[in-house]
């Protein structure tokens, strides 16, 4: 622990800038199962899991159908333990053990003294040591005990069942027992960082708050509202500067006797304001805030990084219902993403560049916010820190999913501390949009039977919902306005489940008619509410993804392990049901993941387009869901190595600023312009035959507000198609803006893909390495879906694109290959080649 040492002191040199000295405890941690001998190296922070795997003792978790051998792993308890020097400073006052994140239920020893017990996931655990420390070595044990068996014991107390199980006694990830896309490893360990925090001054910052109150293009009133700790009376000043060019931007003085709350009022001239994707640049501000005790003796500086923004959301009674949209610095917003949950099973795994990598494709894909999913975690600092800068606004849902809770006093308590420190952490970041109490516990309590499938009597009944109502409509509330004052709170997520009238009329909608109701996809036209927060399709990860989990001549869809690594309870069927209707069943499996793929990928535009034709009524489309946490066929549009689905792409087309829809309503097909912002357009329309065959072109033009939807072309179906055979047509709908940018190119096709008497296309193309860029030429016959690939190292700026007769396309990619391996490896498909194996 030298190097520890060294640490220290080093640090103690600049105890000027700040009241605390952290140092981390990461180090030296070993583990074992309680009761047995041997330790074995571990890492910090970490889980059981992927320390027994760093240890040879299990096999990959998520290879083959190995989750169903590791289930032993949580029904037993484990210990971690680490040793660390300390030498007393004078200056010390207080010493902390600052555990950032337990999972879950642990027991903390400092040399053998109990510091005490953990129980929540979510909460950080600061114990205060300064009289256990020793000089030289100390000694840090902690003892984890099963969570499942927690869980299970408190269950047995009550004299009812809450639906979710064991789960929902205990404050850890739900989706760590399992889930329709997750595989249940219900791990434990230090899953954050861990460290030593010194107090050396008499004031001490616990943390600030930045609130935006007025903003104009000429000043922006703000404040910082800061909470300290302070020891002893005194006289402080606290000046808050603009990072950049040390401008002061404000200060204030106070005479404080004991722990406080000040504000500082803050005023930015000509403000750059923070914006989402699409509507503006992200600026953000990087302030630096100084607490000073006057005469100055000790002086503190911390730095927050804000964006100047007011974010609301609007719910107004109108004649339909109620509407449901935000407003980012006064201007309306339509939404559009999707939902996010936990990127692996195992989170301390996870590098920075994941989340940052993950949120720049929502960006790229045209997505202005992000639903941080309620049954995974409060996402890491980095999560937030890149939607800060993408500009993606967060949804964020509190910890709770598709279970009820119980409402007996400590569970409450944990719960409200918890809320207390996620909003205290996460409330000045810019992307922060909403809280929103749970998902789909509101919706599942009053549609999914639960009181009948658990015999719940009518008096537990109405105790449960008693203990509903205490967490989410008392507890989390009043900590948000307490904490966050400014940012909207929700309480379900949806407000009223997807079979009911109400659902379309007000509030958010979880729209599973298709999926789960075996709805066809034309249904996604007519079922239009406020904001979709919730809807999606499953499809088949990359060839990559089943690469990594079994051998190659495994892999089939009756591969025992390919079902493993699928967890919606009749999943394939499904998919292969909706194939069926749309496609014809391709016999191989890679062609059956690709048809997987496109099936899904036609099932979002469908949605997508219709949400955005039917704004301002509809004002948010969230899909289900962008990612994965393992390998898994899955609603995600990422899957678990982040390997964009073809749906991806046709997601990132649907979403654009501007785009075209072609719907067919009753006896008519109409095309819309669909467009974020105001501008002139051009429409072009060309009906042709696959052959390359033109039958008829016009353009138009048109102008266009902010969020509207234009009906821009109607025509009699029987018209339109007159004596022509449609399953050898296609509508291609392109829009040009006013630079002469080609906005969209929209193609639609008067029968499923199955019945398309497509051709086989020829396709040609020529590569220019230098530039990473790549020309498709095709031949005389349409070519649908086509679909390049390489290998898991490259990526092409867009992919499963139509190209119609004589059409030719440049592409962008970025690859680890040599020229000559790319070209050796390249394949090109389309849907075709899929018809005649
Ligand atoms: C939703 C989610 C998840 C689930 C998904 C797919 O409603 O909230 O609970 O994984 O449906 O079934």
């Amino acid at each position: 622990m030298k190097y520890l040492l060294v640490l220290l002191y080093s640090l103690q040199g600049i105890a000027a800038l700040s009241q605390v000295e952290k140092v981390s405890l990461h180090q030296q941690w070993k583990f074992r199962e309680v009761g047995k001998q041997e330790w074995l190296p571990a890492s910090v922070p970490g889980t059981v899991h992927t320390d027994l795997l760093a240890n040879k003792k299990i096999e990959d978790p998520f290879y083959g159908t190995n989750e169903l051998a590791l289930q032993w792993i949580d029904t037993l308890n484990w210990e971690y333990q680490s040793d660390f020097n300390y030498i007393p400073q004078e200056k010390n006052k207080k010493v902390y053990l600052n555990f950032e994140g337990l999972d879950t239920y642990a027991t903390v020893y400092l040399n053998d003294v109990l510091l005490g017990k953990t129980d929540n996931m979510f909460r950080a655990w600061k114990f205060e040591v300064s009289r256990q420390l020793k000089t030289g070595k100390n000694t840090i044990k902690i003892a984890f005990e099963s969570a499942t068996k927690r869980g299970k014991a408190a269950a047995k107390k009550l004299n009812y069942i809450l639906p979710g199980d064991e789960k929902v006694f205990t404050r850890k990830a739900a989706y760590h027992y399992g889930w329709d896309w997750g595989a249940r490893f219900v791990t434990c360990g230090i899953w954050k960082p861990v460290s030593l925090e010194i107090e050396q001054a008499n004031i001490i910052v616990d943390h600030h708050q930045f609130l935006t109150h007025t903003l104009t293009e000429k000043e922006a009133k703000a404040s910082v509202k800061s909470t300290l700790h302070v020891y002893s009376p005194t006289t402080l000043k606290i000046s808050v500067y603009n990072k950049t060019n040390q401008s002061l931007l404000g200060s204030s003085t106070h005479i404080v006797q004991r722990d406080t709350t000040l504000q500082t009022s803050v005023s930015i001239s000509n403000p750059q304001l923070w914006w989402c994707n699409g509507y503006g640049e992200p600026h953000l501000y990087t302030l630096d805030v100084v607490v000073e005790e006057l005469p100055v003796k000790q002086k503190q500086q911390q730095s927050i990084r804000v964006g100047l923004r007011t974010i609301a959301l609007v719910q107004e009674e109108d004649s339909l219902g109620r509407s449901f949209y935000f407003k980012l610095n006064g201007k309306p917003i339509f939404s559009k993403g999707a939902n996010y949950i936990p990127p692996d099973n195992f989170l301390p795994r996870v590098t920075k560049e994941k989340y940052q990598n993950m949120v720049e494709r929502a960006k790229a894909a045209n997505m202005n916010m992000l639903r941080v999913w309620g049954g995974g975690v409060y996402a890491e600092d980095a999560f937030y820190e890149a939607c800060d800068e993408a500009g993606i606004l967060v949804w964020q849902d509190f910890m709770f999913a598709c279970s009820m809770y119980p409402g007996d006093e400590h569970f409450i308590r944990n719960v409200a501390q918890e809320a207390t420190e996620q909003v205290i952490r996460l409330r000045n970041h810019a992307c922060i949009a909403l809280w929103c109490g749970n998902n789909e516990v509101s919706e599942a309590w009053h549609n999914w039977g639960w009181q009948k499938q658990y015999n719940i009597n009518k008096t537990d009944s109405a105790s449960i919902w008693h203990d509903y109502l205490s967490i989410f409509e008392k507890v989390l509330p009043n900590v948000v306005k307490e904490f966050d004052q400014p940012t909207a709170y929700w309480p379900s997520s949806p407000q009223h489940g997807w079979g009911r009238k109400q659902s379309l009329l007000e509030g958010d909608v979880h729209y599973w008619g298709v999926w789960w109701g075996m709805q066809p996809f034309s249904v996604y036209n007519e079922k239009i509410g406020r904001f979709m927060s919730e809807y999606g399709f499953q499809s088949m990860p990359s060839l990559q993804a089943y690469a990594n989990i079994t051998q190659e001549q495994d892999i089939s869809l009756q591969s025992p392990i390919v079902k493993h690594h699928q967890k919606h309870p009749t999943g394939f069927e499904t998919i292969s049901t909706y194939l069926q209707q749309s496609y014809k069943t391709p016999k191989l499996f890679n062609d059956y993941v690709y048809v997987s793929q496109l099936l899904q990928g036609e099932g979002m535009k469908i949605a997508i387009e219709a949400h955005r034709r039917n704004q301002p009524y509809c004002m948010g489309t969230l899909y289900w869901q962008l990612n994965d946490s393992w390998p898994v066929a899955s609603w995600s549009s990422l899957d678990y190595l982040d390997i964009p689905k073809a749906s991806h792409y046709a997601i990132k087309r649907a979403l654009s600023s501007c785009i075209t829809s072609v719907l067919k309503k009753e006896n008519q097909y109409q095309v819309y312009l669909i467009t974020d912002h105001a501008g002139a357009f051009t429409l072009s329309l060309t009906l042709q035959k696959l052959n390359g065959e033109k039958i008829w072109e016009k353009s138009s033009q048109h102008k266009a507000g902010a969020l509207t939807s234009l009906l821009v072309y109607q025509q009699d179906a029987d018209q339109l198609l007159a004596n022509y055979d449609p399953t050898e047509l296609v509508l291609m709908a392109t829009l040009t803006d006013e630079t002469g940018k080609q906005a969209d190119k929209n193609y639609f096709y008067f029968v499923e893909p199955k019945d398309l008497s497509l051709q086989k296309p020829s396709i040609n193309y020529t590569i220019d390495f230098k530039n990473q860029s790549i020309t498709i030429q095709n031949g005389a016959q349409h070519a649908k879906h086509v679909y390049l690939s390489v290998d898991s190292s490259t990526e092409f700026s867009t992919n499963y694109f139509d190209l119609a007769s004589g059409e030719s396309m440049r592409i962008n990619f970025t690859t680890k290959n040599s020229f000559s391996q790319f070209k050796k490896k390249l394949q090109i498909k389309s849907l075709y080649e899929t018809y005649e194996q």
